[in-house]
């Protein structure tokens, strides 16, 4: 195996002084499959690793092995990494993918399309470091569901200037080849959505082979099957792509930063409200209330505000000062800018 090939530049080569690099293909249940040089090798974690408060690895991480190929001594520091905030765990970050370079932000165009869920992925996203683009999926079943697909991609850009959304259908291979269209080789792609949405069915559509098992009921009747383990797997035209299963919960692991960027078009408006500290809930003289943003749109971005300051009170009392601060400072840039006569 070319390390190139599988994402290796020199981003990591200079961060290695000794030992064998490779790739964590796969995470199951602290058992990680890494591909070197030399082919894949299965692998844990070495007990200092474990031990140790540094980086745990995570499918997509390159990660320097143990002369043996055995162990895992070390993660090396990430170009970018998908995060949520742990379900359950009071403030701890799980890190779902490392290394990717495009975030495929999969809805189905069924019951599972959701403005309110694609916004939260998209601050995820800008967390990450990772471009997003929102692929609508199940577009043969729009007309059947009544929904016009120009206007439903029409709306789902308005969530997010300037990324793209591609509508296509798995089943019908209908814009597919807009996907690998997205990364050159050696890039890494994610998908992420909810389970059903058709993540699996893509990758398998892609590949041209059944590998990854998709949500079908299986022959014997047992259940269904779901991808329970992340696993990257080497594209044709030598990309890479990543399956997330299915997330249940998916908490925000950001910074109140990445939620203004995200929602650049609320902040903006904020920063002509009549009051410094107006929560843009009816008081008199709000600019956001005045300028009809969708209200369930202000209702998510106040929302994940919410999530936020918390978040961030909970990690760093202090830093959460400085992070209202900081939010305080970005209203009033906007504030200083002047205001438009109409
Ligand atoms: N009609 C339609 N069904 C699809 C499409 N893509 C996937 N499905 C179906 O949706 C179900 C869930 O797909 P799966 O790939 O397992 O979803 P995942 O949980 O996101 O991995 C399966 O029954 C697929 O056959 C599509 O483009 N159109
Ligand atoms: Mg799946
Ligand atoms: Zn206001």
């Amino acid at each position: 195996m070319n390390l190139e090939q599988i994402g290796w530049s020199s981003f990591f080569a200079d961060q290695l002084a000794v030992g064998l690099p490779g790739r964590v293909a796969s995470a199951n249940h602290g058992r990680f499959l890494v591909w070197t040089e030399a082919g894949e090798v299965d692998t844990s974690v070495s007990g200092l690793l474990r031990r140790s408060a540094t980086l745990w690895p995570a499918v997509g991480d390159w990660v320097v092995l143990r002369d043996d190929a055995a162990v895992i001594v070390k993660v090396l520091e990430r170009k970018s990494k998908l995060s949520r905030k742990q379900p359950e765990r009071e403030v701890r970050e799980q890190v779902l993918a490392a290394n990717i370079d495009v975030l495929f932000i999969v809805s189905g165009l069924d019951r599972d399309y959701n403005e309110r869920r694609i916004e939260r992925y998209l601050v995820m996203a800008r967390e990450s470091g990772a471009r997003p683009v929102v692929l609508l999926n199940k577009s043969d079943l729009a007309g059947e569901l009544g929904l016009d697909l120009a206007d439903v991609i029409a709306k789902t850009e308005r969530l997010s200037p300037g990324v793209q959304v591609l509508a296509l259908s798995a089943k019908s291979d209908r814009e597919l080849d807009a996907l690998p269209a997205q990364l050159k080789p050696g890039e890494t792609a994610a998908l992420i959505g909810s389970s059903g949405v058709g993540k699996s069915t893509i990758l398998n559509r892609l590949l041209g082979d059944e590998r990854q098992r998709t949500n079908t009921v299986s022959a014997d009747d047992r259940g269904r099957h779901t991808t329970t383990t992340r696993q990257l797997f080497v594209m044709p035209g030598g990309w890479l792509l990543m399956d997330l299963p299915g997330l249940r919960e998916v908490q925000l692991w950001a910074s109140t930063e990445d939620l203004a960027d995200s929602f650049d078009d609320i902040v903006a408006l904020a920063g002509s409200c009549r009051f410094r500290d107006c929560a843009h809930a009816g008081e008199p003289g709000c600019a956001v209330g005045a300028a009809a943003v969708e209200p369930a749109r202000l209702a998510n971005y106040l929302k994940m505000q919410k999530e936020l300051v918390h978040l961030e009170r909970k990690l760093d009392p202090r830093l959460a000062k400085e992070t209202r601060a900081k939010w305080k400072a970005i209203e009033k840039s906007v504030r200083s800018h002047p205001k438009r006569e109409d």
